[in-house]
């Protein structure tokens, strides 16, 4: 074989190998088009008859291959429901259209022999019902419906659809930043020549609009939202059973989703969040007596709630404020009141949960959760031994400080529900404040525990920093200060979606360099060895984000990073009644790395609805635009 190549073009969402053999050229393009509903793969050679080959379709378990037709495949199963039952039924569709030689079909494979051109087209389908308990489809019926409609077009058209689908949602923004000898590598050697320190600022473009292309690829409006492996998860029984983790990493995922423009993309969150309010009324009742919904750790599409397997991580019990968190900020970035007012009802319902679960905390009388967790960190008791559970950790009230303040905020621009709004403004006031530990960290729960393991890779306290919004170094510098310094002593090594994490603090606290430092970790080459705290995990030369084994977490969170790191918008506190049009800052290149000293962007957003185009030379911004959504909210452009 000679001059392989393999590629993936995240500017068309098209994947390509091509090589040559015995003085034959081959190529094969690949992509999945979500308009057609079907995957392409398109095989040609540079000679006529140079294509044979066979194809089958595989499961390791509860699969079923037959040949529907000459040329065509057609795999059934279903799943168990885990109660030794039927579960999900699914189906997946494979047929060859060949130019020239011949196809056959043997029992469940096909064979191609001298074609001179193949197009297998694969369509796949679940009856699984979707949030909303949809309408069940056949799946064998929705594959050939699919696959006939697919098969019926030309695979140019097929592709240039694929393409415009695609690139209207990607070419909403652009980020330019200069190349180097190196940007001119394989990704793999890119990776390499970065972390040994070779500059290579448009590294940070590629993987920026990877992050873009994964979210588009991965969460679609009427769809589920991107799990732990987003949707490229290789296993069976993945890892954390690909599910959704509410103590960061779904959260983290959709980062990127509101700063670069792919608000619409938030949606299944969107509805996973509302579809788990009727289960979490359940456990709110069953496990705290309470009104309301509450959710924990994990849930999944079938609208688990409860608390997690062990107490020492599952009891967390802010799993459902944080994802409340991700409606809030839909409609702060788009203003969209009629949003805020379908979603309200789930606000005000999670607010009720915690109203309820709100006990008095004996020493200064503070409102505080309990029991709950700061997520899976532990601390030592004063007798040595060491306990995860506890009541009102720093991060729990953080998140109940914005979720009463953004009822509050609701419920007066909807013009409801007053006494709420009092007793929340009240028992808000009364919440544990953010405290500042005698070695100046901002401490993580409500006593200055020490830690067991003080490098541990969640910062779940400085949640108010980011993606929460308290904590600001322009307007409660004492708590950035103290929020830097229990950075610093969470040290510069951690894993996967940790890093996204900490370059998204860094770039809250306004230092590129870290955050910039941050991003070479998050970058630095992986191996299948890698181990869980940290040592070897970075990334695997296909840039997937390794958190043993893989996560795509960590791909949104350095994302989202990278955006971060050249804009703001913050809401400062006190807040006013209505965000739309509430003052909020913008920071242009809050947190420039010196190694980007030039480049533009197109295309972010920003919390008021606004859209931001910026240029920057010598570290400086050189040219601006701001514009709004509706024409007469416009702050304007300018030149610097
Ligand atoms: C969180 C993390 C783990 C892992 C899991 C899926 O709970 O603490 O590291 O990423 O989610």
């Amino acid at each position: 074989m000679t001059n392989y190549r393999r590629s993936l073009d995240v500017a068309t969402a098209t994947a390509q190998v091509e090589y040559g053999r015995n003085g034959v050229r081959f190529q094969r393009r690949h992509f999945a088009s979500a308009p057609d509903q079907v995957f392409v793969s398109h095989l040609t050679a540079s000679q006529p008859g140079a294509l044979s080959f066979s194809v089958a379709l595989d499961r390791p378990e509860r699969s079923t291959t037959v040949a529907s037709s000459p040329n065509e495949l057609l795999m059934t199963g279903t799943l168990n429901d885990g109660r030794g039952g039927q579960g999900v039924s699914y189906a997946a569709r494979l047929r060859v259209l060949a130019k020239g030689g011949r196809v056959t079909a043997e029992e469940n494979r096909l064979v191609i022999e001298a074609a001179d051109d193949v197009l297998l087209l694969l369509t796949a389908a679940t009856d699984y019902r979707g949030f909303a308990g949809r309408q069940l489809d056949d799946p064998v019926a929705t594959t050939r419906t699919d696959l006939d409609r697919a098969a019926s077009r030309d695979p140019t058209a097929l592709h240039a659809e694929h393409v415009r689908d695609y690139q209207g949602w990607f070419n909403r923004v652009t980020l330019d930043l200069p190349t180097t000898p190196n940007s001119a590598l394989p990704t793999d050697r890119r990776l390499t020549g970065f972390a040994q320190g070779a500059p290579d600022p448009a590294l940070a473009r590629l993987y920026f609009d990877f992050g873009r292309y994964l979210l588009i690829s991965s969460s679609r409006p009427g769809g589920l939202p991107a799990n732990l492996q987003g949707l490229w998860a290789e296993e069976i029984q993945t890892p954390w059973n690909g599910d959704w983790h509410l103590d960061i990493n779904v959260q983290m995922n959709y980062w990127p989703a509101e700063i670069a423009n792919l608000s619409e993309l938030h949606e299944p969150l969107h509805q996973l969040i509302a579809s788990l309010v009727e289960p979490g009324r359940k456990s709110a009742r069953a496990y705290y007596d309470a009104r309301g919904w509450v959710a924990h750790v994990i849930t999944n599409p079938w609208g688990f709630t409860s608390p997690g397997e062990a107490a020492s991580w599952g009891a967390t019990v802010s799993g459902s404020a944080w994802l409340c968190q991700h409606l809030w900020e839909h409609y702060a970035f788009t203003g969209d009141r009629a949003f805020l007012a379908r979603v309200y009802p789930v606000l005000k319902e999670s607010a009720l949960f915690y109203l309820d679960n709100l006990i008095e905390e004996p020493r200064h009388g503070w409102l505080v959760t309990g029991p709950s967790n700061s997520p899976e960190n532990a601390f030592r008791l004063p007798d040595g031994r060491t306990a995860h559970v506890c009541l009102g950790p720093t991060v729990d009230m953080q998140l109940l400080r914005e979720l009463f303040g953004n009822v509050i905020q609701a419920s007066t621009l909807l013009g409801v529900d007053d006494a709420l709004r009092q007793e929340l403004s009240a028992k808000r006031a009364r919440l544990a404040p953010n405290q500042i530990g005698p070695d100046g960290r901002l401490q993580e729960w409500l006593e200055p525990y020490p830690e067991p393991e003080p490098r541990h890779r969640h910062t779940s306290h400085l949640y108010g920093l980011y993606p929460g919004y308290e904590i600001t170094p322009q307007h409660t510098p004492d708590l950035a200060e103290a929020c830097r310094r229990t950075l610093e002593a969470r040290g510069d090594q951690s894993t996967g979606w940790a890093l996204g994490w900490r370059m998204n603090l860094w770039a809250r606290l306004g230092d590129g360099d870290r955050a910039h430092q941050f991003l070479r970790q998050l970058l630095r080459p992986a191996d299948r060895g890698n181990t869980y705290d940290g040592r070897g995990a970075g990334s695997y030369p296909n840039l997937f984000c390794a958190h043993p084994p893989f996560q795509i977490d960590g791909n949104f969170g350095g994302c989202a990073g990278i955006a971060e790191m050249l804009l703001q918008s913050h809401v400062p506190a006190p807040r006013s009644a209505d965000a739309a049009s509430a003052p909020f800052e913008l920071h242009l290149l809050p947190a420039l790395p010196a190694a980007w000293p030039e480049g533009s962007l197109r295309g972010l957003r920003t919390r008021g609805g606004f859209t931001v185009d910026l240029e920057w030379k010598d570290g400086r911004v050189t040219g601006y635009q701001v514009t709004a959504a509706t024409p007469s909210a416009g702050p304007g452009a300018g030149q610097r």
